[in-house]
């Protein structure tokens, strides 16, 4: 039999190789059994309603995109939202998050509006980056939302040197960096981590770990599969999570937070997920992995596992939850209509922003 790596990548079929598929089928993915305070009824639901905007915001801009109305490349992040709410959560508006391809719920749990996001994405004038960006430049520094970057690996170093200068002017402000596992053999990602640990910068690095980077699967790209263990090879903690449960990425992000902001150091927390949609809008799905595996995971959303266990164990009624629904409906509804109905930038600004203007 030829060998694998003798074959030219493009006749590679990863379906043929029931070892190179995910490692981690949705009943067996590991999660760290920890013993979880559980949040204030008020946080509980406002992680809910935030998870929910991101969500109906993707199948929105999804739906734009069918329509053509979105310029340039557009990676939902439908599946993952709990790891974004579950993190941003804890931070305040002068904490700063540095972003991937597949930012978009990163900039709403930062506290984006939808509609500058959708803007931005339509390329309106109106949007975050005044339309001249699009999903891999939202810029909000504003609400410490640092950019989203079509580069895998940078936004580590990015955080580190946020962090750097936060230990320097001796704020208490910590600096987060999603990632994804695509990032994880890129040199940046090892020297983020180290420097931020030997300076103890007030870092958290967040790799979500959706198993795949574009088509190729994590488990035949890393020569070890975990990536929490890597943060002790580097002396920092590394913490290995269910990232489809947001409350166990509340709770991980909370105590990281903590730490960080204590003079402690960095932390790693790896957050097990899975995307549920095609690696972007417009690409074919089914080509290194199945139907079956899609549908196994869509069982694991984040979203409904929130609704069923907060109201099984009676923190919240099918009304609470229903009440929320349309309210986000009705604001993704206003965000798509102003996105929609927003004005083009003007032509003769199309050199602004390209140098700087003193
Ligand atoms: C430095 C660099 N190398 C390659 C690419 C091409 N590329 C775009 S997205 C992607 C996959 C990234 O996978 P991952 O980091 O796991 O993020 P995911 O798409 O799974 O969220 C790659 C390789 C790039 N954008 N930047
Ligand atoms: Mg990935």
């Amino acid at each position: 039999m030829t060998d694998f790596l003798d074959q030219p990548l493009g006749l590679i079929s990863f379906l043929q190789r029931p070892s190179l598929r995910s490692a981690h089928s949705p009943t067996a993915h590991p999660t760290k059994t920890q013993t979880m305070t559980l949040p204030a009824r008020e946080t509980i639901l406002a992680l809910y309603r935030k998870m929910q905007v991101i969500r109906l915001c993707e199948e929105q801009l999804a739906r734009s995109h069918q329509r053509g109305l979105i310029h340039g490349a557009c990676h939902t992040y439908v599946g993952e939202e709990a790891i974004a709410s579950g993190v941003c959560a804890h931070l305040k508006v002068t904490d700063v998050v540095f972003s991937t391809h597949r930012g978009h719920g990163h900039a709403l749990a930062k506290g984006m509006p939808p509609r500058q996001l959708m803007a931005e994405l339509f390329g309106r004038a109106t949007g975050c980056s005044q339309g001249r960006g699009g999903s891999m430049h939202l810029f909000s520094p504003e609400v410490g939302m640092m950019g989203t970057s079509g580069i895998v690996g940078p936004c580590i170093l990015q955080a580190a040197g946020a962090g750097y200068s936060f230990k320097i002017l001796k704020t208490d402000q910590v600096a987060v960096a999603f990632f994804g596992d695509g990032a994880v053999n890129n040199a940046a990602f090892h020297e983020g981590l180290n420097m931020a640990s030997i300076w103890k910068l007030p870092v958290l690095f967040v790799c979500e770990n959706n198993q795949f980077a574009t088509e190729v699967p994590f488990s035949y790209a890393a020569g070890n599969p975990s990536v929490a263990v890597r943060g002790t090879c580097y002396g920092l903690p590394g913490i290995e999570l269910d990232g489809n449960d947001v409350l166990a990425v509340y709770h991980a992000a909370g105590e990281a937070i903590q730490r960080a902001k204590a003079g402690q150091g960095p932390t790693l927390l790896e957050c097990k997920t899975y995307r549920t949609r095609a690696h972007a809008e417009g690409m074919g799905d089914f080509t290194y992995r199945t139907r079956e595996d899609v549908e196994a995971w869509k069982k694991q959303d984040p979203i409904s596992r929130l609704r069923t266990s907060s109201t099984e164990q009676g923190i919240a009624t099918a009304d609470d939850f229903l009440t929320i629904d349309t309210e986000v409906q009705a604001l993704i509804a206003e965000a798509q209509t102003f996105a929609e109905t927003s004005p083009w930038p003007e032509a003769a600004t199309a050199t602004r922003h390209v140098y700087s203007e003193v």
